[in-house]
């Protein structure tokens, strides 16, 4: 068929929730016949990012190609970050001069080039010696594309703001064609603060992503409809290239994990959740890029015992899961620790959050507002309770709030810094677990979601087509 002549490279930045996006986006158009080379970034931060990208790699013999991109090794001191995914980010960026010649050996020639959002400004001057067009994936919501988007005009429509970043941002940023306006308590913290590397990246890119062919983004129109009309709408920025909403993304076969990874931890969940009633656990995951803060994770301990419900609660004690890791018992103390295990379940292992989120058994997700897992519970009508730890996450969990999928506690700040009371979040969770107004709206989302995976079906296909005429 004309699908097999359309080749298409991807490059994916750090973290799983950046991998798993990119994957998945990938798979789509595997599912249609194409051809992918993808480009791996050599080497990983994480373990669970070098099982994926092996995993994917085997699960498509006939198509997947992956070509290693070696890393030029940067020295920290010339980096401001010591979180090792934004340190990767910064040397993917600074490496990527290495893929010109990569890119001119494929063979067919790449028809389209997908790379992680990250990457925008060091790419353009190296993709524009070639035909191909170039698109990002997006792994945040539209409502976060359209900051993200929006603030270069803002700045410019305020020649008075001093040097200091983003200082041109007031108590809210009200963005065209998007009725709730964006509160400063929401702007990710690193966007505020003087030099960061993600206010630099920020900043620097967003003006050349009119440079782009298009926007792949994990949302779809039934969630998120206005910030995506007033994206193609030109009313955010002028002359934006086309944002495809091509959520859901769906997870996989190549994701499920191996009982031999890690301690295998999967058939064991799966069988505790076997013997819980229908909707009546609580699954806690606070995402995995960084460790959460102990004070925090004493907080979740206190409001899981506390709560009405039983619970399967994976805790990140490390940032990095190739560290050796403390134990929880440690950061608990032994009688807090007794009276988790008595109700509930606690894993540290990578898990299938897919397979979780799935089982009948679970009735409520506690998350940070990672965008990938959001839309992962959306999947699979499970309503949420928010509590952002960082980056977009709160701008996340509005949007959560705004469909009605889900609460997001606002009050509790960032995660990454505000301590809170677990008698507050016992009844946040009893909250989401009681509230049946949440769960239909969830099992109505969940089936928008469905359908707009078939949506989703004919925007690549009709993204194929358009890349198979650039070919002939
Ligand atoms: Br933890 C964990 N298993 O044990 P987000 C996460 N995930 O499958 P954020 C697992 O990682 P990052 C685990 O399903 C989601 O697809 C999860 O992405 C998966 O969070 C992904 O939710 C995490 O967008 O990503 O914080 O942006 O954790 O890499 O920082």
């Amino acid at each position: 068929s004309c699908c097999e002549d359309v080749h298409l490279v991807f490059l994916p930045s750090a973290g799983m929730g950046h991998l798993n996006p990119c994957l998945r986006t990938a798979s789509l158009f595997l599912r249609n016949g194409c051809k992918v080379t993808l480009v791996t970034p050599k080497n990983t931060v994480s373990q669970a990012e070098t099982n994926l990208i092996s995993r994917f790699c085997s699960s498509f013999p006939h198509q997947v190609t992956s070509v290693d991109l070696n890393l030029v090794p940067v020295d920290p001191k010339t980096v401001q970050t010591k979180d090792p995914f934004w340190l990767q980010f910064e040397t993917i960026r600074r490496s990527v001069h290495l893929l010109a010649p990569i890119l001119s050996s494929l063979s067919p020639p790449p028809s389209a080039f997908v790379f992680d959002v990250s990457l925008i400004s060091p790419l353009l001057p190296i993709i524009q010696n070639f035909s191909f067009p170039s698109y990002i994936y997006f792994v945040s919501p539209a409502r976060m594309l359209s900051l993200f988007a929006h603030l270069p005009v803002l700045d410019a429509s305020n020649p008075g703001a001093d040097s200091h970043p983003c200082s041109f941002i007031g108590d809210f940023v009200k963005i065209p064609g998007i009725e709730s306006p964006i509160l400063r308590s929401s702007i990710p913290p690193l966007l505020l603060e003087p030099n960061t590397l993600f206010e630099k990246i920020f900043m620097e890119d967003s003006p050349k992503l009119k440079n782009l062919n298009g926007i792949l983004i994990n949302s779809f129109e039934e969630i998120e409809g206005e910030a995506l009309a007033a994206l193609n709408e030109g009313k955010v920025v002028e002359g934006l290239p086309p944002v495809y909403g091509v959520g859901p993304l769906m997870a996989g076969e190549y994701e499920k994990v191996d009982e031999g990874e890690g301690s295998g931890c999967m058939g064991s969940i799966l069988e505790w959740l076997d013997k819980q009633g229908e909707g009546s656990v609580v699954y806690v995951c606070m995402g995995n890029r960084t460790a959460t803060r102990k004070e925090q994770i004493k907080d979740i301990a206190l409001g899981l015992i506390e709560c009405g419900y039983s619970f399967l609660w994976v805790v990140k004690l490390k940032v990095v899961d190739k560290e050796e890791e403390e134990d929880l018992e440690e950061v608990l103390g032994s009688e807090l620790m007794k009276k988790v295990k008595e109700k509930g379940m606690v894993v540290k292992e990578y898990v299938d959050q897919r397979k979780i989120l799935g089982h009948p058994g679970v009735g409520g997700f506690v998350n940070h507002g990672g965008w990938n897992s959001i839309m992962e519970a959306v999947w699979e009508g499970v309503p949420m309770l928010l509590w952002a730890n960082d980056g977009d996450q709160k701008i996340a969990s509005q949007a959560v709030g705004i469909i009605g999928v889900g609460i997001w506690a606002e009050e509790w700040g960032w995660g990454s810094r505000q301590v809170v009371n677990g008698k507050a979040i016992a009844k946040r969770i009893n909250d989401m677990m009681s509230n049946h107004s949440l769960r239909i709206k969830a099992a109505h989302v969940k089936e928008a979601a469905r359908r707009a995976a078939a949506t989703s079906h004919l925007i690549v296909q009709t993204l194929i087509h358009h890349w198979n005429k650039g070919n002939a």
